[in-house]
């Protein structure tokens, strides 16, 4: 009894009172939120058994768990603990720490019932399922791609990010590389790179960075598929395209390697590579690459829109790349989509005909050279999908922070749905499954690790 010398009786009492061993009716434990007359009593109550409890009792009843910052203090007990508890003197409330659904906590992004690709019973990945263990807190995406436009989808969303593209020309901002990832626009006038036409600006870094990130509970909005988590925009890709000197420094920077002239980062979790060069994965991307996942980064990469094989184009086909094909919103390959052994992995990216909502809905600025405001709009392509994939391995990471980049791919691959429709070309292990993928990271967390 000398631990609970110094404390007033009633506290003794209360809480020899449950702990005593009383076997619940189904034999297990749930989580209670306790509410104590007194304030002080409670404090008193939450040092006791933070003091005589270690987490190898865990298993015990009456498990102090933390303080509810609302006031409040959440235990584990058996339901038969709680209504002893509930009669206890001293005691105003004992309230079970139930699962709250999303449609209880209320999405109130209006586009929300648009993002299909999100929630949809037969083709979503089950982002929803997913967030009921974690929205992405302290994960962190790299998204290399145009760079980033201001929109209210990013308020408080991004790190800083890096401009990478060295040629002045090239990046529309007047100078090479520098601390500023604005997307200058990707537009093209005729005579550009070969343009016949006039083409309007993509804003695909904005589109792709909403996908991953966009803000959940602002309005009018979208919603991302790791919301809590943070992404540090990288300018790759400028007019008429992007260089894979450029992109390859931008790969080794975000994953906290060293780049000359550059000042370092701490490694992201994740890259999102939502581009493509046609033809084998060369040395310059291997090496990159390799550096990134040496470093834990995983490395996720559109399979490309060119109808051909995943394997006939880079950094999708680079040793240990996630390879994202895209699905079309009846669950089978989007026809535009590349295929074949290449592929890691699906997720939804759009039909691409008709009126677009069977497309993917994310930020973009509306103007059609320079930036003019923040709009959505639908997409299709690969880009998409592969943004998904991405903002899963954050929920992944933010789950489980010691996953490793291997572990990463067989959970993604392991936990991905049969397709709900047609792919005889070959879509991979199938359409990712974020619940099912984040719930098996959860599980597996406590298994042993080597050299751990
Ligand atoms: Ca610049
Ligand atoms: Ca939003």
């Amino acid at each position: 009894m000398s631990k609970y010398s110094g404390l007033p009786h009633a506290v003794v009492a209360l809480w020899l009172v449950v702990s005593m061993p009383v076997v619940a009716s189904d034999g297990t434990t749930k989580r209670y939120i306790v509410h104590f007359a007194d304030p002080a009593f409670a404090t008193t109550a939450t040092a006791t058994t933070a003091a005589v409890r270690t987490p190898s009792q865990r298993g015990l009843p009456a498990w102090h768990l933390r303080r509810v910052a609302a006031g409040g203090e959440l235990v584990e007990l058996s339901s038969a603990e709680a209504e002893v508890m509930a009669a206890s003197q001293g005691v105003l409330a004992v309230e079970e720490d139930r699962m709250i659904d999303l449609a209880g906590i209320g999405i109130v992004d209006p586009l929300w019932r648009r993002q299909w690709y999100m929630h949809d019973a037969k083709v979503g990945i089950e982002a929803p399922v997913a967030w009921r263990d974690t929205r992405g807190e302290g994960s962190v995406v790299a998204v290399l791609d145009t760079g980033v436009t201001p929109h209210p989808e990013f308020d408080g969303q991004l790190l800083p990010g890096f401009d990478f593209i060295a040629d002045a020309h090239a990046a529309r901002d007047g100078d090479g590389r520098d601390a500023d990832p604005t997307d200058e626009g990707d537009w093209k006038d005729p005579g550009d790179c070969g343009a016949k036409q006039f083409s309007p600006s993509s804003w695909h870094g904005t589109h792709v960075t909403g996908i991953v990130v966009a803000r959940a509970g602002n309005t009018p909005g979208i919603v991302g598929v790791a919301p809590l988590a943070k992404v540090v925009p990288v300018r790759v890709m400028g007019r008429c395209g992007g260089r894979l000197s450029d992109l390859a420094d931008a790969i080794v920077w975000a994953s906290g390697g060293e780049v000359a002239g550059v000042p370092g980062r701490a490694p992201v979790d994740v890259i999102n590579l939502s581009l493509r060069l046609p033809g084998a994965c060369g040395m310059t991307m291997e090496r990159a690459i390799a550096q990134a996942r040496s470093r834990g980064t995983a490395v996720v990469a559109a399979a490309g829109n060119d109808s051909i094989k995943a394997s006939a184009v880079s950094p999708a086909n680079c040793p240990g790349v996630v390879s994202v094909a895209a699905l079309a919103r009846d669950g089978g390959m989007a026809s535009y989509s590349n295929y074949g052994d290449g592929v890691t992995v699906a997720a939804p990216g759009g039909t691409l005909w008709g009126m677009g909502v069977d497309d993917i809905l994310s930020s973009v600025d509306a103007g059609e050279r320079g930036r003019q405001r923040p709009v959505f709009k639908y997409y299709a392509g690969t880009s998409m999908a592969a943004p998904q994939v991405a903002g899963l391995v954050a929920l992944m990471r933010s789950a489980d922070p010691l996953i490793g980049v291997d572990e990463i791919t067989a959970q993604l691959v392991d936990n991905a749905r049969p397709l709900p429709g047609p792919c005889p070309k070959g879509c991979g292990a199938g359409l990712i499954d974020a619940g099912a993928t984040v719930s098996a990271v959860i599980e597996d967390s406590v298994l042993p690790r080597p050299g751990s």
